[in-house]
Formats: C-alpha cells, sequence, structure tokens
C-alpha cells in the first residue's frame, strides 16, 4: 500500500507557532547540530560562554561535574588566580606578549588557571549536544593551547557521556600542558555519538592530578573547535500517475508540473497512454503538482502530496 498524505494548505496557526517556540526553549542552554562541522571560534567569550558550552569543576570519571564561573573579563597570560576565563589565543602571539598585546587580540579562548585549590583535579571544558537523531561518524578538532608554563603539567582527557545526566564517561583520548603555544588534538568517536535522541557530552577534562609536588600549574584553553559527523544523504523516490478522461482514458501530451519544497519546478508530458513520471524526488518534503490544459478542466488540477516513498497513482480527470 502506498500512503499518500493530502494536506490542506493554511496559514500557520497560533497553537503551531507556540509549539515551536516551546521546542526552541526545550534545546535552550546545548547545541542543535546543523550541518558538518559544528565549529566554534570562542572570539565572543568576553560575552559570554556559547550556548551549549559550560566550565565545570568537581568533574570525575562519573561525574559531570559543577558548572564554575566563566570569567569574562579580559585575562593576561600570567595571572595565577585560580578560575575559566577570557583570555587572548596562543595564535599569533608569544609567551612574550605584552598585557596590551593580549588583550587587543580579538582571537579569544576559553582559558583555565588550576591552582591547588581550583581544579586540580577535577576541571572540565564541556560542550552539550540536544541529541545526534540521524546523524553518525563523530570526530572533534581543536587546539589545546597551553598559554603560561609553569613547573606542573596536566593532562586532560577528551571522554563522553550520553543521556541527560550521565554517570559513566568513556576517554576517548588524553592531551597534556607543555610549552607556550598550540597543539591540535583530533578525537574520533567512532559509532559511540550516533543516533543518540537525548544529550550527548563531550568534555575535556583534567580527570587526574598535575603532575610534580610543588610549583603552579600551567594556563591552558580550548580554541578553534570543530566537531564533524555525517547526515545521510537524503533517498529519492519516484513519483507517477495518470492524466485522465472523466471516462477513464489516458490523456497523453498533457502538461503536469511538480514544484518541490525549495521552490524548483519541472515539467514531465504524460505519455500515449496518460502516464507521467518524474524521478528521482527527494524523499520528505512536500511537492505540488498542477496539470494545465487549454482545451480540458480537471477536478482536482492542483494536488499536495507529502512524499515518503515511491508514489505510483497520482491521478487527475477530467469532468
Ligand atoms: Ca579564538
Ligand atoms: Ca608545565
Amino acid at each position: 500500500m502506498k500512503t499518500q498524505r493530502f494536506i490542506k494548505t493554511s496559514s500557520l496557526s497560533l497553537a503551531a507557532t507556540f509549539f515551536l517556540l516551546t521546542m526552541t526553549s526545550l534545546t535552550w542552554g546545548q547545541i542543535s547540530l546543523g550541518t558538518s562541522p559544528f565549529t566554534e571560534n570562542f572570539d565572543g567569550v568576553g560575552a559570554g560562554l556559547p550556548t551549549g558550552f559550560t566550565v565545570r569543576t568537581g568533574a570525575t570519571a562519573t561525574n559531570l561535574g559543577t558548572t564554575a564561573t566563566f570569567v569574562t573579563t579580559q585575562t593576561t597570560f600570567g595571572s595565577a588566580t585560580g578560575q575559566f576565563a577570557n583570555y587572548a589565543s596562543a595564535d599569533g602571539l608569544t609567551s612574550a606578549s605584552t598585557p596590551a598585546q593580549q588583550n587587543a587580540s580579538t582571537d579569544r579562548v576559553i582559558g583555565l588557571r588550576q591552582t591547588g585549590t581550583f581544579g586540580d583535579p577535577g576541571a572540565a571544558f564541556v560542550l552539550q549536544l540536544a541529541k545526534t537523531t540521524g546523524k553518525s561518524s563523530f570526530s572533534l578538532a581543536f587546539k589545546f593551547q597551553t598559554l603560561s608554563e609553569q613547573t606542573r603539567d596536566t593532562t586532560f582527557t577528551v571522554d563522553y557521556g550520553l543521556g541527560a545526566s550521565p554517570t559513566t564517561f568513556t576517554p576517548v583520548t588524553t592531551v597534556t600542558s607543555g610549552t607556550f603555544g598550540s597543539q591540535t588534538v583530533t578525537a574520533n568517536f567512532g559509532t559511540a555519538l550516533d543516533n543518540q535522541s537525548g544529550p550527548v557530552f563531550i568534555r575535556i577534562v583534567a580527570l587526574t592530578g598535575s603532575s610534580g609536588t610543588t610549583g603552579s600549574r600551567d594556563t591552558v584553553a580550548i580554541d578553534d573547535l570543530s566537531l564533524a559527523f555525517t547526515s545521510p544523504t537524503a533517498a529519492t523516490v519516484n513519483l507517477s500517475g495518470r492524466v485522465l478522461s472523466a471516462n477513464g482514458r489516458g490523456i497523453s501530451r498533457a502538461v503536469v508540473s511538480m514544484t518541490d519544497g525549495d521552490g524548483n519546478r519541472r515539467l514531465a508530458f504524460t505519455n500515449n497512454f496518460g502516464y507521467y513520471l518524474f524521478e528521482n524526488v527527494q524523499v520528505g518534503q512536500t511537492v505540488i503538482l498542477d496539470v494545465r490544459s487549454k482545451w480540458l478542466s480537471f477536478t482536482q488540477p492542483t494536488q499536495v502530496i507529502v512524499l515518503t516513498e515511491d508514489a505510483t497513482t497520482v491521478n487527475f480527470r477530467t469532468y
């Protein structure tokens, strides 16, 4: 059995508008993925963290951690205050760049300075995806930067947890702070994040304490994050039918036009038996079919079809 749905065209109702607004508010604070890749350069962190990003302390392998304050004030590499803050990116600067040069940089990052009482261990940069339905093969790339090299080093783990409040996190790769500058980190999630109907958390987290027993911790940061994934290419279907006289005879050389969801129009002529055919029409969209003739009038000259599979009997009849 074919499934064709004929829908009435009507203006968006108040109820539908309210529903859409509600849907938007449900995903507030999470990243709603569009096309791949999702990217974030953090250059706007002077106004706050981007949607879907949090900074946390108290994170462990079984605990997401508690949301920490992000300091939006421009902070310099040498600041010894334990906090997450808005720093200049290492890109284009050196460890000797002055505070004025750092503050002049529009290339910003989410930075972290750990101390004995702040985030060592347990500091985490966290991004939250609303869902990954229909998406697969996730891989993450970002710049891990050391902005101030101190005696101790900290190893950060890239891990992920699934669901609204995950208590299990799976490590994927690690990176350790070092000399001033950027390291590019890539994390391939395989199929682990595919097609999740609920939230997905990805963390860059200090699960273990910094190395060494004396001295300060490095100031580190993340920049230029990119999350790539694949979306299935939409399947196509064929749309066909006949143009018939009132007594059921096929009408040849009738013109049927199809307007797709993007407003593109295609034309097809009926053959000697009244059959027309549109091939390779993207499934899942609503199309409008029109039949026109100078000499004939039709009972239903316009039909609106929601394409879910091949449609083979979209017929038109004359009076
Ligand atoms: Ca940046
Ligand atoms: Ca160090």
